[in-house]
This record gives structure tokens, C-alpha cells and sequence, in this order.
């Protein structure tokens, strides 16, 4: 970040298929292979979420995970936004383990919404999302249990490799 590391208060991991190559706060991802659990899980949240991928004519081949510790574990306000995602994607962002705050704000204005992410709960962020908004999800000083998030993306093919 800004030319420094800087440990992310989270675990993650990034899975998916190998031309899948994924670059954020600075860092290409290193990519995982496919567990049959999280292609068991794809499978249902493709089915789930048919239409809206039809729509933007894409299918998910990678997904990130987040692994919430406790409450000091959190994500900034950001949005994502990185070339390979494109400039509408559709994000399909599964909730498993303790409820944690997801907020959401306008990037012009005022507007604000804070929402909790249940076990079990699927959010859907696509159209102009990442665009307008962002989201963030709040450390806090309750005492919380882990929780885990997967974000199912799909990301553009790159160019060759670089050197
Ligand atoms: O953990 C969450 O619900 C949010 C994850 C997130 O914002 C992201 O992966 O970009």
C-alpha cells in the first residue's frame, strides 16, 4: 500500500482457475486450484444467481476468501475495481460463520447503509456497484467469533505474462 507492506488485519486466500491471475492493493494473488467443496458451492451459486450472470454473459472462475478472526479483523472502505474485473461486474459474496456489519456509502453524497451479514447469506453486488459505492466491513470491539466470506468473481483473461 502506497509503496509499503502493510499486513491485511484478515487471512485470505485466492482460488480459481489458472488463468484467473488477480492483482489488488498492489499484489498479484498468488491462485489456488479448485477444492471440490468451493466447486460444489459455484455450481449452487451459479444456479442461484443465473440470470444476473446471463445478463453480463460471464460465469464465475475465481473466488476470494476472507477469514475474520475476531472483531480486530476488518476490511476498509474500498471498492473493487481493478482492471480484470471489468467496470460492471457481478460479485457474489457468501457469508459463513459469525454476523458481521457490511456497510455500504455513495462515493458523492451522504448516502449510507449498514447491513449484517448472516450466516448463510448471500449478497449480490453487480450493475454500477463498484462504480458508485463502497463497502467496508467495520472492525469492532464486540466479542465476535470467526467469520468467513467468499467473493465469487469473474476475471477478464490477461495478457501475456510479463518478465
Ligand atoms: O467480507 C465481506 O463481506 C466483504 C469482502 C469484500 O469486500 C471483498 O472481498 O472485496
Amino acid at each position: 500500500m502506497f509503496g509499503k507492506w502493510v499486513l491485511q488485519p484478515r487471512l485470505t486466500a485466492y482460488v480459481g482457475d489458472p488463468e484467473a491471475r488477480y492483482s489488488y492493493s498492489g499484489a498479484e494473488q498468488r491462485v489456488l486450484p479448485w477444492t471440490p467443496e468451493l466447486l460444489q458451492i459455484r455450481k449452487q451459486l451459479e444456479h442461484e444467481v443465473a440470470e444476473r450472470l446471463a445478463l453480463a454473459g460471464v460465469s464465475f472462475n475465481a473466488v476470494l476468501l476472507n477469514a475474520y478472526r475476531t472483531g480486530e479483523d476488518g476490511m476498509g472502505w474500498h471498492q473493487d475495481n481493478e482492471p480484470e474485473l471489468g467496470t460492471v461486474p457481478v460479485i457474489a459474496s457468501l457469508s459463513l460463520g459469525a454476523s458481521r456489519r457490511f456497510s455500504i456509502r455513495a462515493k458523492t453524497g451522504t448516502a449510507r447503509w449498514d447491513l449484517s451479514l448472516e450466516p448463510g447469506s448471500l449478497l449480490l453486488m453487480h450493475g454500477r456497484s463498484q462504480v458508485d459505492f463502497q463497502h467496508s466491513v467495520p472492525k469492532t470491539r464486540l466479542a465476535v467469533a470467526q467469520r468467513i466470506n467468499l467473493t465469487f468473481r469473474h476475471i477478464k483473461a490477461q495478457g501475456p505474462l510479463r518478465a
